[in-house]
């Protein structure tokens, strides 16, 4: 008898070394979910794997419900922290109030989720607890910078039916990210009914969130319908809050991570290469946008830290000098201004004969 091919499933779920691994097809039981063991890294390339990875199983035990992952199915995309693969949405998830919002806090989440390079929807929790005008004002602000944004609250149940629609019409994996404490799992109670996920009150002066979700899992938004051939359901991830997301380390590929500032370039290109578009001479992005002093911050942030890799012999990120303890942007080539001394070498160049000026022949 020829053996069975691997079954495929995606990882819903990582507890220590097992993962939870929903099936494409179920068992001889009907069986859906199986509890499998993991190598701690996967294939040639050495891969971890991720909630939201497509895997390969075998050595399956249908009555114990158990099997094992064998192989990794290439990923679409991959956010990093919380890191989930194959994401085809990020929800970026900001209270309007306990916590208040933090813009800086927000623009790092929200380039982390660039870094995915899928469409990103800000989701302001807690309209409940502001004024009507500071929601609006919110949303508008996020508009400018780039970013469809929807208000919602789960205690009155406003914007929910409307964010319900949105998530239902994408296909593939939501991941709903954001600072601890601004809602995450309430949300998902309030978007999958069934779902009785633990979510705990905020604290202290601060009004923080207090870490309640462990693990990442994915959480169908609507249940599948029965029968084959129809479309999977969208995946919702619920996440682990938390306070810091990191920058990605390159300061030259910040810039594509802000979508105001993308735009500002797209219109017209700066007279630098690597401008760092913090009021350096020829900047086309200029400094009147909203995000000038957020995008600023977070690239001195990046630089820092560049800088730091340097000096730990790494090679430096982007194409930038070390000036005193600036780091100064390379001028583009195409604009760069020839120097004085270049420009007479250039000039005798035409004039002398060209063997006067070719290096000496080693061989000669
Ligand atoms: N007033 C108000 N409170 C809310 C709303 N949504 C959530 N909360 C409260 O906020 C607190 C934190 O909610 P959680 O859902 O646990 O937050 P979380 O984002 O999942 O937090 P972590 O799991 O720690 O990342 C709870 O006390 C919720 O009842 C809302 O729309 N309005
Ligand atoms: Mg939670
Ligand atoms: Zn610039």
């Amino acid at each position: 008898m020829p053996a069975e091919p691997p079954r495929l499933g995606r990882v819903v779920a990582l507890q220590a070394n097992f993962c939870a691994v929903e099936l494409d097809q179920p068992g001889p039981d009907g069986c859906r979910r199986l509890l499998c063991t993991r190598r701690t890294r996967l294939g040639k390339s050495g891969q971890q794997i991720c909630v939201g990875d497509r895997v390969g199983l075998d050595g399956i035990d249908w009555p114990a419900g158990r099997g094992a992952v064998v192989s990794l199915e290439p990923r679409t995309s991959l956010l990093p922290r919380p890191a989930v693969a194959n994401v085809s949405r990020v929800v970026v998830v900001a209270s309007l109030a306990e916590p208040a919002l933090d813009p800086l806090q927000l623009c790092r989440f929200l380039a982390t989720a660039e870094t995915t390079g899928q469409p990103v929807l800000a989701v302001l929790s807690k309209a409940d607890l502001v004024a009507p005008a500071e929601v609006e004002g919110w949303c508008r602000r996020l508009a400018d910078w780039g970013y469809a944004a929807q208000a919602i609250s789960t205690a009155s149940g406003g914007g929910v039916a409307e964010l319900r629609a949105t998530l239902a019409a994408g296909e593939g994996i939501a991941v709903l990210c954001g600072p601890s404490g601004v809602g995450k799992s309430s949300l998902l109670n309030a978007l999958c009914p069934d779902l009785e996920l633990r979510v705990a009150a905020v604290s202290g002066r601060l009004q923080r969130g207090r870490h309640t979700t462990r693990h990442v899992e994915l959480f169908p938004l609507a249940h599948p319908a029965a029968g084959d051939g129809q479309a999977a359901p969208a995946l919702l991830a619920d996440t682990p809050g938390f306070n810091r997301p990191d920058l990605p380390p390159d300061p030259a590929a910040l810039a594509a991570l802000f979508p105001d500032l993308r735009r500002r370039l797209a219109a017209a290109p700066c007279r630098f290469r690597n401008c760092r578009h913090q009021g350096d001479p020829g900047c086309a992005a200029g400094s009147d946008w909203d995000r000038f002093t957020l995008y600023g911050h977070c690239l001195r942030e990046v630089e820092a830290a560049a800088g730091l890799a340097r000096g730990r012999g790494r090679p430096a990120a982007g194409d930038l000098r070390q000036r005193g303890d600036r780091l100064e942007p390379l001028l583009d080539p195409r604009l760069r201004r020839t120097s004085r001394r270049r420009s007479r070498q250039l000039e005798a160049a035409e004039e002398a004969p060209a063997a006067e000026l070719s290096p000496p022949d080693p061989a000669g």
